[in-house]
């Protein structure tokens, strides 16, 4: 066994790769801005450094552990050394905390009041005024707030494979920034978050919808329609008093109902539908071996990736819309024999679905289905703005005619869940054990990238599950050099939707807590498959008869 010492205390070495994961064995937590476990080591903040038997300073996150090994964590140099990075940070930074998309969720704003900044010794800097990019429909970047960590650099070019941000120029003129500075929009940028989860400070924020679904819920003139994403009803948090990974959908749309909605659905009877559709597309394209594999197309992110870097693969997208998609297509169909309004809000744990409901692949006679997306985050802003005590409220059940949906459904919300309400479709064994021997598969589980293969007639169906675009890019390239698969599941999030850019930022733990959370969820509802959903029998048969395809499917190679 070997041993360092902290602050006077042995500490066993068991593999850590650097000293700060030892310090979190025995309870220390350092602040840092730059380090994130899955991201490569930046090593720039300076905040996690600890001071060596010799009296120097490593940076914790980039020193590994050396048996013999003696630091101290917490010296009045230390204090005094983080003190100065965090004045010097906050002189170059806009100060309008109050104000702040990102008010109370801010690593700085943390670590000033953790480390008992009163004041502000230096000047402010020429980057301590607002410097917003407002042209994304998925996040706004503010330079003024952005303290250099490289968090959202490394995010977009490592896990996500976009590059669609970068530092540029150098010293006191250095930035994050798009090639040649052009606005995000304009940039390869997929819209997918994940910058914004990692950002510490209010420089990235998700984009903020909430104002013109108040103004919808105050007009009498105006229906107002919503629908919950699965991921959504795992995640709402701590922050409003209830353990992450907790099925809170009965919650939320009592919540919603407080609020002022008119109608509630969920949005995975959208998915049974895409389920009902995609493998109908699926064993089509498999009995006439063309445009295989098929790719799924729920993931706007994934979509984007697609259609900016490959769109060579574009004819193996599915045409099925997205769930979202695919209820409001049917919502707003419905709305048209009204005379009243509609306007359709979606809750979503993704930043993407802003940018998928301004396609105007999804818009009737001009008019996008859905009206507004907000985020879980923006969910969670809603309930506190509203006073709701969302924990003390009894939960309430979903509106009629869309008012059931199948454990299939739900577990979209997960990397993997896609596929597997896909096969829990696909094979023609219907029995309760077969259930268990699909989610044995191979889909289930955090790894960015799962292969497997499952019997199917006298053949193997070849499956990949990706999360992390980087992943995609990496299938995709085995895909052009001639390796076979039938179907790849896609989603641009690690995780998948439990973990998208909207989510509230999670820890590890919490992750896997919401996946767990999704799959009770699933194994709660009595119909785990899509097509034994009686409501999907009469959205067919009575509500989209003769429309399916105008309402549920989409060319995106157009
Ligand atoms: Fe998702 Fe989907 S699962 S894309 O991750 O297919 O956002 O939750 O709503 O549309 O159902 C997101 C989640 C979501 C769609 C579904
Ligand atoms: Fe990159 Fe995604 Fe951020 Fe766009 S939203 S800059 S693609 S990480």
């Amino acid at each position: 066994k070997q041993y360092m010492t902290v602050d006077g205390i042995p500490v066993e070495i068991e593999g850590e790769k650097n000293i700060l994961e030892v310090l979190h064995k025995v309870g220390i937590k350092l602040p840092t801005f730059c380090y994130h476990s899955d991201l490569s080591i930046y090593g720039a903040c300076r905040m996690c450094m600890v001071e060596n038997e010799w009296g120097g300073l490593d940076a914790a996150c980039s020193t590994p552990p050396k048996a013999g090994m003696k630091i101290k964590t917490n010296t009045e140099r230390l204090r005094r050394y983080r003190k100065n990075i965090l004045e010097l940070i906050l002189a170059n930074h806009c100060r309008d905390c109050t104000t702040c998309e990102n008010n109370s969720n801010c690593k700085l704003q943390d670590l000033a009041m953790r480390f008992n900044i009163e004041g502000v010794r230096f000047p402010n800097n020429a980057h301590s005024t607002k410097d917003e990019d407002p042209s994304s429909l998925c996040i706004t970047r503010d330079a003024g707030k952005c303290i250099l960590c490289g968090d959202c650099v490394r995010m977009c070019n490592e896990i996500q494979n976009v590059g669609a941000i970068d530092f540029a120029f150098r010293g006191s003129k250095m930035v994050i920034s798009t090639a040649f500075g052009k606005p995000l929009a304009e940039s390869p940028c997929v819209g997918c978050g994940q910058c914004s989860v990692v950002c510490p400070t209010g420089a990235i924020v998700v984009k903020n919808n909430i104002k013109p679904v108040w103004k919808a819920i105050e007009d009498p003139e105006v229906k107002t329609t919503v629908q919950i994403a699965p991921a959504v009803r795992v995640a709402l948090g701590r922050e409003l008093g209830v353990k992450d990974g907790e099925n809170v959908m009965g919650k939320i749309v009592a919540a919603l109902r407080r609020m002022g909605f008119d109608e509630i659905y969920d949005t995975a009877l959208g998915a049974d539908l895409t389920v009902i559709e995609e493998t109908e597309e699926f064993l089509a394209r498999l009995e006439e071996n063309r445009d295989l594999p098929l790719l799924t197309s729920c993931c706007p992110g994934w979509v984007q990736y697609c259609e900016k870097k490959h769109p060579e693969f574009l004819k193996n997208v599915s045409t099925c819309r997205s769930p979202m998609q695919m209820m409001a297509s049917i919502l707003k169909d419905q709305s048209a024999k009204s005379s009243r309004k509609m306007f359709h809000v979606a809750i979503m744990p993704c930043t993407g679905k802003k940018f998928e409901a301004a396609r105007e692949e999804f818009a009737q006679d001009g008019i996008p289905n859905v009206d507004a997306v907000l985020t879980t985050q923006e969910l969670i802003r809603m309930l506190k703005e509203s006073g709701i005590m969302f924990s003390e409220l009894e939960p309430e059940a979903i509106d009629m005619p869309f008012g059931m949906v199948s454990g299939a459904g739900v577990i979209f919300g997960v990397t993997g869940g896609v596929t597997e309400a896909v096969l829990r479709r696909v094979v023609s064994n219907k029995s309760r054990s077969e259930l268990l021997s699909i989610a044995n598969a191979g889909q289930r589980g955090t790894d960015g990238l799962k292969e497997f293969e499952v019997p199917y007639g006298d053949r193997a169906l070849r499956i990949a599950v990706v999360s992390g675009l980087r992943h995609a890019e990496e299938v995709l390239a085995r895909v052009a050099a001639g390796e076979h698969f039938d179907f790849i599941e896609v989603m641009a999030c690690p995780g998948g939707c439990v973990c998208g850019g909207g989510q509230p930022y999670a820890t590890v733990s919490d992750q896997q807590a919401r996946s767990k959370g999704i799959y009770k969820a699933d194994r709660l509802l009595s119909i785990r498959r899509s097509e034994e959903n009686p409501l999907v029998t009469t959205v067919y048969q009575d509500i989209i008869k003769g429309k399916v395809h105008e309402l549920l499917h989409v060319d995106y190679t157009q």
